[in-house]
């Protein structure tokens, strides 16, 4: 029988080149998001390659992830691979400027809907004494940066919840890989700067990006090592940033 990996945020960016990357890898996939025409168009394109199931709810609400993956069919129940990829970043002030509306987003994404996620799948692996969750942490959730503020207090809760289940996975042989990226061209500038093209574009302006794909190399790299291995923590950079604010840029 196919492993399956269940991933969170599939519609784009680092979840969907990480579907596309473990449906080679010869998984069978559970993917999510919200936009359900961008999760059925994957599904469509992967379909020779893998048994997809896509789902179609907003990970920030418990009663969703409950009725989503609380009960799975029996053929998707034993999920080997977990993801927690789906997260966001919104707004760039300072904090006496920020949006309320932006901070809850991203707290409750990428720190509720991850612990509701979690609290759902480990349970399985546990009992099954098998497993690997994924998180996706940020070189947010490693420095502060100005005006990062709370996306970089989510990510600081995604770094310490991640040491969190390695500790209380640990008798049941589950691992947990934090993967901590610097700056990897997605929507994830168009959804921070709420939709301003101009802004979002001049980001990646001047050196080259990682890519969606560069991420998933790695998720590659570690759901292929032999059973007594683990990556624990990675923090991954374009070769042409430093730390969270220093980049080498030629405009
Ligand atoms: P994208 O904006 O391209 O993708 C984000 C994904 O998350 C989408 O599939 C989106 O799906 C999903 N998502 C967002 N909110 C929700 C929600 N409430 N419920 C369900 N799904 C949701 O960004 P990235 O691919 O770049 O981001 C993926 C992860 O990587 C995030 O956790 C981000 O913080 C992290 N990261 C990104 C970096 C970067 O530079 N891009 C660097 C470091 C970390 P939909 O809108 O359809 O719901
Ligand atoms: C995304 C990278 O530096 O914009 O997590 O926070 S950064």
């Amino acid at each position: 029988m196919k492993k399956i990996a269940l991933i969170t945020g599939a519609t784009s960016g680092i979840g969907q080149a990480i579907a596309r990357r473990l449906a080679k890898e010869g998984y069978d996939l559970i993917i999510t998001g919200r936009r359900a025409e961008k999760l059925e168009a994957l599904a469509k394109e992967l379909s020779a390659e893998a048994k997809v199931l896509p789902l179609v709810f907003d990970i920030r609400h418990l009663d969703e992830v409950q009725k989503n993956l609380g009960n799975l069919p029996e053929e998707w129940k034993n999920i080997d691979v977990l993801v927690n990829n789906a997260g966001l970043a919104a707004g760039l002030e300072p904090l006496q400027e920020g949006l309320i509306d932006d901070w809850e987003r991203m707290i409750d994404t990428n720190v509720k809907g991850l612990l509701y996620v979690s609290r759902t799948i480990l349970p399985g692996m546990i009992a099954r004494k098998k497993g690997h969750v994924f998180n996706l942490g940020s070189i947010a959730g490693k420095e502060t940066y100005l005006n990062g503020n709370v996306y970089c207090a989510s990510k600081h809760a995604v770094d310490s919840l991640s040491r969190s289940m390695r500790m209380e996975c640990l008798p049941y042989n589950v691992k947990v890989t934090q993967i901590c990226p610097g700056a990897v061209e997605t929507e994830f500038s168009m959804v921070r700067f709420h939709g301003d093209q101009q802004r979002a574009d001049n980001v990646y302006k001047g050196f080259t990006p990682l890519k969606g794909e560069d991420i998933a190399d790695l998720v590659a790299y570690c759901v292929n090592l032999p059973a007594h291995v683990c990556l624990n923590d990675i923090v991954v950079m374009p070769t042409a940033q430093a730390n969270s604010g220093l980049f080498h840029k030629v405009l």
